[in-house]
């Protein structure tokens, strides 16, 4: 996993809100949040996502996609970028055509196969009243089997309930909520799924904007920040090991048998240890901002528990 180009893949049908959420959520952050910020080299696409997020501001929501738009981000913590990822919107078409006959839709698959996180888009009004849209949902569990494949790293998938302004009372929510219970199923599975849920709204009061974002990105970097510490820890434990070994008779006899001497080990192990100190400087922190940043984002974010209602009649 490149922590500088995470590969984060967004899913959902068409007019799920896909486009709606990459302009408010670039926006929303692009403008800094408690000391982090996203960045784009690419001023045009820049532009395009905060003219279309202060349209929705207004109320007034972006066309349709007709081609994908790429978007190669980072997020800056103090200036200094902690981590870079890439987000491709698709057109929802793309989900349900066939690989041989768009091109498009091949490209979707196979960035899934590469996932190194997934954002599922469920556009919770149509899937609280439309009981066709149910099929969507089971289409888009055999994709995310897809993501998950057989690796073995965390891999951060967030189920983001769309259009939550739009469903006004307990029973709506139930409704949604019992059609997307084989995703939350899925996201509760454990193993290497790490999962959440979010209410999401785009428009003149957004909601929960910067929930999917920075789920995928935070457990990402706290996995790193983790990972590295455990190595540094075990590094260390070597460093002390190996220092008592260290000595002039040890260098002899290693000499003697033709072996690496335990000094020798001991300046690898020792340098490995810098290394990983170094790494562990410039991760700790912005890791475990970043987490507080996510837990302030993400609280009053959760849908309304749906247990009130049944799912509507077919
Ligand atoms: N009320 C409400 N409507 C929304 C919200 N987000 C999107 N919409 C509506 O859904 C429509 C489609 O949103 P898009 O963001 O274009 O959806 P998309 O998933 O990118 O659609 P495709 O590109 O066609 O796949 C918009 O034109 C809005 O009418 C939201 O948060 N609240
Ligand atoms: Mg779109």
């Amino acid at each position: 996993m490149d922590l500088t180009n995470l590969r984060v893949v967004a899913l959902g049908h068409s007019s799920a809100g896909k486009s709606s959420y990459l302009a408010a959520m670039f926006t929303h952050l692009a403008a800094g949040r408690k000391g982090f910020r996203m960045v784009t080299a690419d001023r045009a696409t820049a532009d395009r996502l905060t003219g279309a997020g202060k349209q929705l501001s207004r109320g007034v929501y972006p066309p349709p996609t007709s081609r994908p738009t790429d978007l190669k981000a980072a997020l800056e913590y103090g200036r200094k970028e902690v981590v870079g990822f890439h987000w491709t919107d698709y057109r929802g078409g793309a989900l349900t055509s066939s690989a041989a006959d768009d091109p498009e839709a091949g490209q979707l698959l196979d960035r899934l196969t590469g996932a190194d996180a997934v954002v599922v888009f469920a556009d919770a009004h149509r899937l609280a009243t439309d009981p066709d849209s149910h099929d969507e949902v089971r289409r888009t569990v055999v994709l995310l089997h897809r993501a998950v494949g057989d690796g073995s790293a965390p891999l951060p998938i967030v189920l983001a309930h769309t259009k939550a302004d739009l469903l006004t009372d307990a029973a709506a929510w139930a409704r949604a909520r019992a059609a997307t219970a084989p995703l939350e199923e899925l996201l509760g599975s454990g193993g290497r799924v790490r999962g959440t849920t979010v209410a999401l709204s785009c428009g003149p009061s957004p909601r929960g904007i910067a929930v999917p974002v920075l789920w995928c990105l935070s457990t990402l970097l706290s996995h790193r920040a983790d990972h590295v510490a455990e190595q540094l820890a075990m590094s260390k434990g070597m460093v002390k090991d190996l220092r008592k070994e260290a000595n002039g008779v040890d260098s002899l006899v290693s000499w003697f048998k033709g072996v690496e001497s335990a000094a020798k080990r001991l300046k690898y192990w020792e340098e490995l240890a810098r290394e990983e100190k170094a790494e562990l400087a410039g991760l700790a922190r912005p890791a475990r901002r970043l987490a507080g940043l996510l837990a302030r984002e993400q609280r009053g974010t959760a849908p309304p528990a749906g247990t009130t209602a049944p799912a509507v009649a077919r």
